[in-house]
């Protein structure tokens, strides 16, 4: 049985969208999954002052993984093609968060789902809302049209 899953991405290498659209296609190639939807691209100013500018996008999966399987899979890719070890850029190039796994509410300490900040970001938020209703309840108990309401579209760049 496959469950549908959302997954975060966010880069901030030279290159982010081609990072983001690499990560795709190793999201692709997964066992037991399938590709199911891909957001639109957006860039905004990091979080962390200093920082570039983040290119962020969310991906929609079918997969038969269990929800730590699919965690171990993710970091396999963000190490794989995702961290330069490039002091300029910072450490952290790609960044793959598992935003939702179907109903599931996990609270272990590798994996927190629904992901704890996500209702809190824009350049989830928006994403997000190109592949699920806006009523969809998200884990503070409001709807993610409340959320988008509550988090304007400030500096927030569709490319
Ligand atoms: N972990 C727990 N729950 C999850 C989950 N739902 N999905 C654990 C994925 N991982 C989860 O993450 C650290 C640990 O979180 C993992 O080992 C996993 O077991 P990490 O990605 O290795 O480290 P990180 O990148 O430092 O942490 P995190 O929380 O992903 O960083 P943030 O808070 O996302 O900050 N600005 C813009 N505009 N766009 C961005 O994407 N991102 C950051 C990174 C800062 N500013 C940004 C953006
Ligand atoms: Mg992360």
């Amino acid at each position: 049985m496959s469950t549908r899953a959302y997954i975060g991405l966010g880069s901030n290498l030279a290159d982010p969208a081609g990072q983001l659209r690499n990560a795709l296609q190793a999201l692709e190639q997964l066992p037991e999954t399938r590709l199911a939807g891909v957001s639109a691209f957006y860039a905004s100013d990091s979080l962390l002052p200093g920082q570039p500018r983040y290119t962020n996008a969310v991906a929609a999966l079918d997969t038969a993984l269990e929800p730590l399987a699919l965690l171990d899979a993710l970091q396999a890719v963000e190490n794989e093609q995702g961290r330069v070890r490039a002091e300029r850029w910072g450490p952290r190039t790609l960044d793959l968060d598992i935003l939702l796994f179907g109903e599931r509410r996990i609270d272990l300490p590798r994996l927190q789902v629904p992901h704890v900040q996500m209702h809190l970001r824009p350049f989830v938020l928006y994403p997000l809302a190109e592949l699920l209703p806006a009523q969809t309840l998200l884990a503070d108990g409001s709807t993610l049209a409340q959320r988008l309401a509550a988090c304007p579209f400030v500096d927030l760049e569709r490319l």
